[in-house]
């Protein structure tokens, strides 16, 4: 963690904070301790964790989600056993995930109101494309995107994603909102799941050997966030056709 006591140091009386100047050297000791938390971090093989990388454009990528929102609802879809699923979703992009009594899949368009889903606003397809080139994966260019809109105590079970096409490209996802604990296992749904912690800004690239790995969320626990409120929302990106 990174919990460096920073400007104290290195203040002036009556002057504004520097990290030095001619008549005060640096003194590299005094950071000795202060390890900060990598930017980049590999979680598996094949899965990275870009930590904040959506950083100040969040603004800009959660005003093009409530433009995808204006145009198709959030829905409860119902799992193949006919239980409603607790995290609401929408799809934009050629392709949307979809559930229902005959099972899981990706449709051309929405089932609801037969008609396509809205385009992949283009901000949103290059911040993944930026982030899989990013985290080793170039010429990553999704055809769906997925949002998921968790609400406090929606939660994901383990699963694998399995209905894409091809499994040699990678999937992308961005949380934003409030945290959640992230369950990241193994290639047997037995393996304990590593919980992995994630906040409004983090992007993860889950490709390669970790592309097949169970996964799930953990209940989302109630929390504020300046502007989404009690939400959490993830988009994964994917090449599914
Ligand atoms: C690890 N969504 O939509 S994204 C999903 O936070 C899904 O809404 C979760 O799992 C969410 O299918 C997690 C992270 C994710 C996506 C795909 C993966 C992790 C993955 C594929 C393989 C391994
Ligand atoms: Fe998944």
């Amino acid at each position: 963690m990174s919990q460096c006591r920073r400007a104290s140091v290195w203040r002036r009386p009556g002057g504004s904070a520097k990290v030095s100047d001619e008549h005060q050297p640096v003194n590299l000791e005094l950071f000795d301790d202060c390890v900060p938390e990598p930017v980049q971090q590999e979680l598996a093989p094949g899965a990275v964790l870009l930590r904040g990388f959506v950083a100040e454009q969040d603004g800009a990528v959660l005003g093009a989600v409530d433009a995808v929102l204006a145009s198709i609802a959030l829905r409860q879809m119902q799992t193949p056993g006919g239980r409603p699923m607790s995290v609401a979703m929408a799809s934009c992009g050629e392709l949307g995930w979809v559930t229902d009594r005959h099972g899981y899949r990706y449709e051309r368009s929405d089932p609801d109101s037969g008609l396509a889903w809205p385009p992949m606003p283009e901000i949103l397809s290059r911040l993944a494309m930026r982030a899989a080139a990013a985290a080793g994966y170039p010429g990553f260019l999704p055809d769906a995107c997925l949002i998921n809109r968790y609400a406090p105590g929606a939660r994901m079970g383990l699963h694998q994603d399995r209905d894409e096409r091809d499994m040699s490209q990678p999937i992308v996802s961005v949380s934003l909102g409030v945290p959640a604990v992230f369950l990241f296992g193994g290639l047997r749904r037995a393996e304990r799941p590593q919980r992995i912690h994630l906040r409004h800004g983090d992007v993860v690239v889950w490709g390669g050997p970790s592309r097949l790995r169970y996964h799930g969320v953990a209940p989302v626990k109630a929390a504020q966030h300046p502007r989404l409120g009690q939400q959490r929302i993830n988009l994964t990106f994917r090449k599914a056709g």
